[in-house]
């Protein structure tokens, strides 16, 4: 092995201590292949509004980091068990979170864990620079997963792992070394989710955003919808359900992601679990709202969107012990507050009268 292998491998073993069970190395493009689908989607209107129409920093990472030699990309697995209570049965009434967005944030706690390691070896290796991204970098995650051989796309578009399925984070590390060829990347390409013939996750999408097999249609995502501002369109409202942040249905069906018994970071477990007290999201001032929730990864967005959601979730629910919950938010100086408001309370009494 010569030196570079040597350094490879101790990054590699470092990182999977650090619980990063898929790590994979691919060169530094530019990826050509990319480009073209990036300007597919762009024409076809299927970018997400977050995200940055410059195709060529996101296919070509030395726009990025000039001195990029390869990336080394990592997978951290999330999936726990939910404990399935029916939401008629919760009291106070909650908002449920999806499997990413448990605990505290994965972007804090992946980067955290990627940069402890990079800062342990610059010590020893003089001249080594890098960045470590998750999620909010300049390139595709996913596309990079595929590349390093850590998985293959599925039908739902998600990055599916043989062993670990699809629930799974990824980030990568671009790094002035060259470790693209310390790794047989094309296992991953070997393996094919076996999607033909299933579509468990185009059939179970409550909105029809998996418009067709790698189709997703981000304005009709629940997990798009639910992290946009402004006003939620009428016809989604109800097929949020009790859903406060992101969306597991397409995953939850595919065959990858049964009978999943795997360990994962203790800081995914941390409070709040797996659902918000919709009572105290909506009294929280912003200062409050940090407190309580600035660790975890359905804050970026700020109280109001949560708010906003939750006022949504109140309308589902139809219970009209909310109704006080509701009330002051018909005045508030947000519109989408108010609509929403507006639209719970419409719901819950609709409902009252069905019921007399
Ligand atoms: C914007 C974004 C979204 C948007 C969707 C935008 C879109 N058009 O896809 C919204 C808000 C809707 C979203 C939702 C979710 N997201 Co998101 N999202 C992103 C983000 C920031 C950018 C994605 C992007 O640019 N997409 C554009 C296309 C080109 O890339 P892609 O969809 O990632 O991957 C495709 C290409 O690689 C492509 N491809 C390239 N070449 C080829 C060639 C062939 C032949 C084929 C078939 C495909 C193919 O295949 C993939 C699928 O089409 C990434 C992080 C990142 N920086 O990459 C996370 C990321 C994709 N999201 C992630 C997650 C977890 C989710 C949710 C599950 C969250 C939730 N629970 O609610 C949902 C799942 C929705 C779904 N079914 O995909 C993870 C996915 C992990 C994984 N195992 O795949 C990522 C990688 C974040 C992370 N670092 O972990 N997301
Ligand atoms: S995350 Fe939900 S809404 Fe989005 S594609 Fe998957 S099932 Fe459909
Ligand atoms: S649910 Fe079926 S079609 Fe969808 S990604 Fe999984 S295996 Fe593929």
């Amino acid at each position: 092995m010569d030196s570079k292998q040597i350094l490879y491998h101790r990054i590699k073993r470092e990182l999977r201590k650090k619980g990063f069970p898929l790590v994979s190395a691919t060169g530094a493009g530019p990826f050509h292949d990319l480009e073209n689908r990036l300007e597919n989607m762009s024409k076809e209107g299927l970018s997400f509004k977050f995200q940055s129409p410059e195709i060529e920093e996101k296919t070509n990472p030395r726009k990025s980091m000039n001195d990029c030699q390869s990336i080394i990309v990592v997978g951290m697995p999330y999936y726990q068990k939910d404990d399935d209570n029916p939401p008629e049965l919760w009291n106070p009434p909650v908002g449920r979170l999806s499997l990413s967005s448990r605990g505290e944030d994965y972007h804090i706690v992946m980067k955290r864990k990627m940069n402890e390691v990079m800062e342990m070896l610059n010590r020893d290796i003089p001249g080594l620079s890098y960045q470590c991204h998750v999620d909010t970098g300049p390139l595709i995650d996913r596309y990079l997963a595929y590349k390093a051989g850590l998985g293959n796309y599925g039908y739902n578009n998600q990055l599916i792992n043989e062993t670990l399925g699809s629930y799974i984070f990824l980030g990568y590390i671009m790094i002035n070394q060259d470790f693209s060829q310390s790794d047989d990347h094309h296992k991953g390409e070997k393996f094919r989710p076996s999607c033909a013939g299933c579509e468990a996750c185009i059939k179970a999408c409550p909105t029809g955003a998996l418009e067709e097999p790698y189709r997703l249609n981000p304005d009709k995502c629940l997990s798009g919808i639910l992290q946009t501002k402004g006003m939620i369109p009428d016809k989604y409202r109800p097929l949020i359900e009790d859903r406060l942040y992101g969306c597991d249905e397409c995953q939850k069906v595919c065959p990858y992601n049964q009978g999943l018994e795997i360990e994962i970071d203790s800081a995914f477990r941390k409070e709040p679990q797996n659902a918000v007290d919709l009572e105290k999201l909506l009294g929280y001032t912003n200062k409050e709202f940090k407190e309580a929730l600035g660790h975890n990864a359905s804050s970026w967005r700020g109280a109001g969107i949560l708010k906003r959601n939750g006022l949504i979730i109140l309308g589902n629910l139809k219970g009209s012990a909310a109704l006080p919950l509701i009330l002051p938010f018909l005045k508030d100086s947000r519109e989408d507050l108010r609509v929403s408001a507006e639209w719970a309370r419409e719901e819950i009494e609709k409902f009252k009268l069905l019921k007399e």
